[in-house]
């Protein structure tokens, strides 16, 4: 093998690593997830709204997350519409925050809506619960397509965990204010890289001075 074939394999797979590193939706299910588009706005590539929608709860929804990044901040926005485009999307009186935060941990995240901070949202209406991540390598986004209902006939609070073990309750506080993920929040300025990538990207080169 070549010396630029092993530094071209040794590239190719320090990007696989770091475009895996982003952030999926495991709960309830994501539109589409491509982690290649996923810095594409406003769904992360996928534009065309879900066949099949989840039922979320009007009261303690939530959206479930597993972070590459150990560090990020988020804002989940909800527009009550059948089938919302991208201009949708950038229009703040369609796309209204329920949530915003950040954490300083990685993997599994229970991420609490409140959802009457959008008025639109009533029993049986459709929406689409957009969310926008940044873990340090630019804005993130994946979509929820869903009908919003009183009792969902298969929500599983039990899905809400957060991998810090901290208290993974979906409600919200009953005053309105920002869910309790605020209060952890510190600087975004904070260099960020990929969980993991660092003792990867180490090891290649390692390796690349080995071989070469
Ligand atoms: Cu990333």
């Amino acid at each position: 093998m070549s010396r630029f074939n092993v530094v071209f394999l040794l590239a190719a797979l320090l990007s696989v690593q770091s475009a895996l590193a982003h952030f999926q939706v495991t709960y309830p299910g994501s539109r589409g997830f491509d982690e290649n588009k996923e810095p594409t706005a406003p769904c992360g590539g996928f534009d065309t709204v879900s066949a099949a929608r989840a039922e979320v709860p009007l009261k303690d929804a939530f959206i479930e997350i597993n972070s590459g990044h150990t560090s990020y901040s988020y804002v989940v926005n909800v527009l009550v519409n059948n089938n919302p485009s991208t201009a949708d999307f950038a229009n703040t009186s369609q796309a209204v925050a329920v949530a915003n935060g950040s954490r300083n941990y990685p993997q599994a995240a229970c991420l609490s809506l409140d959802l009457n901070k959008n008025s639109a949202i009533k029993a049986g209406t459709n929406g689409t619960i957009q969310i926008i991540y940044n873990g340090g390598d630019g804005e993130l986004y994946q979509c929820a397509d869903v009908t919003f209902v009183d009792n969902p006939k298969n929500w599983n609070n039990s899905m809400c965990t957060n991998a810090d073990g901290s208290a993974s309750s979906s409600s919200p506080s009953s005053s309105g204010s920002s869910p309790s993920a605020s209060a952890t929040a510190q600087s975004d300025a904070m260099p960020s890289v990929h969980f993991g990538s660092f003792f990867l990207f180490t090891t290649a080169l390692l390796v690349a001075f080995v071989i070469v």
